[in-house]
Order: structure tokens, then sequence, then C-alpha cells
């Protein structure tokens, strides 16, 4: 049977603050497979189409200028029920919070508050296929290739 796959995304205080491989190590561990990763800089269009179930709220322009304030690593992995096995392990949006009600998720591990959480995941079968097909043109094969463009 077909392995479901998600968007899983390393935002820039991730990156920035050298969480790229423990997060990897804890993704590895955790059973999923990466089948495509890519490292990029999002501009402030890209952003903004990226988050826009959410620019009518009152933190979208600050979200948009955090997403764009270094690189993202974004990645396809792949699994048994990936998309709500991701949430899980990344935990609540709120760091902050995240670090006293879900210590051993990711987001505890390298989050600081509701906006700078360091990663991403998709929430549903629609978001994966919309947010994996916004970075990867061809969403259907998991070739394990490592992408390091647009930078
Ligand atoms: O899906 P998830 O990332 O856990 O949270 P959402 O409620 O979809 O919000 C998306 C994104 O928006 C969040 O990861 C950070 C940012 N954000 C924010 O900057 N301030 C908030 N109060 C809530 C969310
Ligand atoms: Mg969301």
């Amino acid at each position: 049977t077909e392995k479901e796959r998600t968007l899983a995304m390393i935002k820039p205080d991730g990156v920035v603050g050298n969480y790229s491989e423990a997060i990897r190590k804890v993704v590895v561990d955790s059973g999923f497979s990466i089948c495509k990763e890519m490292t990029i800089q999002l501009d402030e269009d890209r952003a903004s189409i990226f988050y826009s179930e959410h620019s009518s709220k009152s933190f979208f322009s600050s979200l948009i200028r955090y997403m764009t304030s270094g690189p993202v690593l974004v990645m396809v992995l792949e699994k048994d029920n990936a998309i709500t096995d991701w949430r899980t392990l990344i935990g609540p949006t709120d760091a902050s919070k995240a670090k006293i009600t879900h210590p051993h998720s990711i987001r505890a591990m390298c989050g600081q508050d509701s906006q700078r959480n360091c990663v991403h995941g998709s929430d549903s079968l629609q978001s994966a296929e919309r947010e994996i097909s916004f970075f990867f043109d061809d969403k259907y094969s998991c070739e394990t290739v490592t992408i390091h463009d647009e930078l």
C-alpha cells in the first residue's frame, strides 16, 4: 500500500540555530524516510502564498518577516500515517507551552514561542498535497534526492 507523505519544514530559527541535523535524526529515528529535501530562501510573495490561510490574522506581517528572515529546509517525509505522526512529533504551535506540556516534542526542543516555533507540518491530506506541490515539481517520485538550490 502507498505510504502517506507530508511536508515538513525547518523554519529560519531552526536552520540558523543549527538544529537541522538534530531534527533530521528525530525524523529518521521515528521511522520516516526523507523523500526529498531542499534548502531555500523564501521571498515575501512566496511566504505569503504558503501562509495565505492566515492572511487576515494580526500576526501575519510579523510571520512573513520571520519566514523570510533566513533560509528554510523543506522535506517531503514518507511513512504510514505521516501527516498525523509528524504533527504529533512537532508538538503544539506555541513552543513556549510545548516546553511544559510536550517536553519531548521538536518545538519544545528548538522553538521559542507561538511564532518562532522552529518547524512546520502539514495539517491534513489536502494541505500536504498543496504544500508538497508548492515546493516540488514532481510530487510523486520519492527518490531521496537532496536539492540545494534557489539560495
Ligand atoms: O499549524 P501550526 O504551525 O501549528 O499553527 P497555525 O495555527 O496553523 O499557524 C501557522 C503559523 O503562524 C505558526 O506556525 C506560527 C504563526 N503564528 C504566529 O506567528 N502567531 C500566532 N499567534 C499563531 C501562529
Ligand atoms: Mg497550521
